[in-house]
């Protein structure tokens, strides 16, 4: 299901995060039931299924080969192995399932892109939301992973463009551009969010947010990561997000793009339960879940069952938007794709 783009100004979303903070934080709680079934929080599991070892510098990554992290590189992991922790997640009750690779991009023809897309064939029979971040693809690739189930592409903008040359050479804030643009273009749903805590400015987040909001279609999701320090990176020693700034800006997406979900992503191990509580209010409503992010850690599935218990808050069924069930992006063949 497709909506115009909610595209803002930098000057609105600077008046929207500067309104006083219980304010902010109503009106985000207003946008989030105004659009959405109440108390739900989606449940991600997230599987690097290819790990370190990558091209690229991009300064806040621990799978960089560029940086001497600790992460062991390990190749990519077979269909068989990727299904079964897909059904182990999908017992556990995650319903969304999200596959991640350290490489710069993919090609079609490649073999090791024939086995990601026969994991995903895999996966999007358990009757998972299959997501997957790969790096840069055309849109051949994405027409490909459309075709074998995949109902989001996450590729994050990360910060502003123009922070963005500050944490990676590599690579340009336009090629993520062009990336997503295939994406868009191949009927897949686009995940994008990006990082706070690199030493950016707050324009620079409301920047990243503005462009986020111009996207045409918008964002199914939009994962806010808070950076994780990995030794070894040139970000090693960035100091933890505020935790109200974090509140302000999950509060100013959730006004802005009131249909996406709000992924509070990496990150998490730092927060407190109560500062959790406040994302939720302000209008977060997806999580990762499970004890590992890609090499990273992440609160455990106990302790979030816990939290959300605490909070009265329901695991939301896949394939939801809105007030309800919607068909997923991998059903039916885009027009661009039919060439
Ligand atoms: N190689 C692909 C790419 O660059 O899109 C996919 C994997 S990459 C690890 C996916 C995203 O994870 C990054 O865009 C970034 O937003 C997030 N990420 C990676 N390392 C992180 C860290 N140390 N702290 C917070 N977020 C991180
Ligand atoms: C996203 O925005 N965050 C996830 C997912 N998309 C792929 C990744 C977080 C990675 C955290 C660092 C790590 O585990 O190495
Ligand atoms: Fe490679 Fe992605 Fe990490 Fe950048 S973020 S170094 S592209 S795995």
């Amino acid at each position: 299901m497709l909506f115009p783009s909610a595209r803002m100004t930098l000057a609105d979303l600077q008046a929207i995060y500067d309104t006083p903070f219980f304010d902010l934080i109503t009106r985000a709680r207003r946008a989030y039931l105004d659009h959405w079934k109440e108390n739900e929080v989606q449940l991600c599991t997230l599987l690097s299924i290819k790990t370190g070892g990558c091209s690229e510098d991009c300064g806040y990554c621990a799978q960089s080969s560029r940086y001497n992290t600790g992460v062991e590189r390990e190749s990519l992991m077979t269909p068989d192995a990727v299904e079964a922790v897909a059904h182990r997640a999908k017992e556990n009750g995650s319903t969304r399932f999200c596959m991640g690779a350290a490489w710069k991009g993919v090609r079609s023809g490649d073999p090791r892109f024939e086995s990601v897309l026969e994991s995903v064939r895999r996966v999007a029979k358990l009757g998972m939301e299959v997501c997957v971040t790969l790096g840069q693809l055309g849109e051949s690739e994405a027409c490909q992973l459309r075709e074998a189930g995949v109902t989001a592409y996450n590729h994050n903008i990360d910060t502003s463009p123009e922070h963005y040359p500050e944490i990676v050479t590599t690579h340009t804030f336009q090629d993520r551009l062009d990336t997503i643009g295939h994406v868009q273009k191949s009927g897949m749903s686009v995940c994008c969010g990006g990082i706070i805590g690199m030493g950016e400015t707050e324009r620079d987040r409301l920047r990243m947010l503005e462009i986020l909001t111009n996207f045409d279609p918008p964002p199914e999701s939009v994962p806010i990561n808070c950076l994780m320090p990995m030794p070894g990176t040139p970000l090693d020693e960035q100091p933890p997000v505020d935790i109200f700034q974090l509140i302000r800006l999950i509060a100013t997406t959730r006004i802005a793009l009131p249909r996406a979900k709000v992924r509070l992503s990496a990150g998490r191990t730092r927060l407190t339960r109560e500062g959790q509580a406040l994302c939720f209010f302000a209008g977060a409503n997806s999580i990762f879940y499970g004890d590992k992010l890609l090499t990273a850690a992440n609160p455990g599935a106990d302790a979030d069952r816990q939290l959300l218990a605490d909070l009265d808050l329901k695991p939301q069924a896949p394939f939801q938007s809105e007030h309800g069930p919607h068909e997923h992006a991998g059903s039916g063949t885009a027009m661009a794709c039919l060439a």
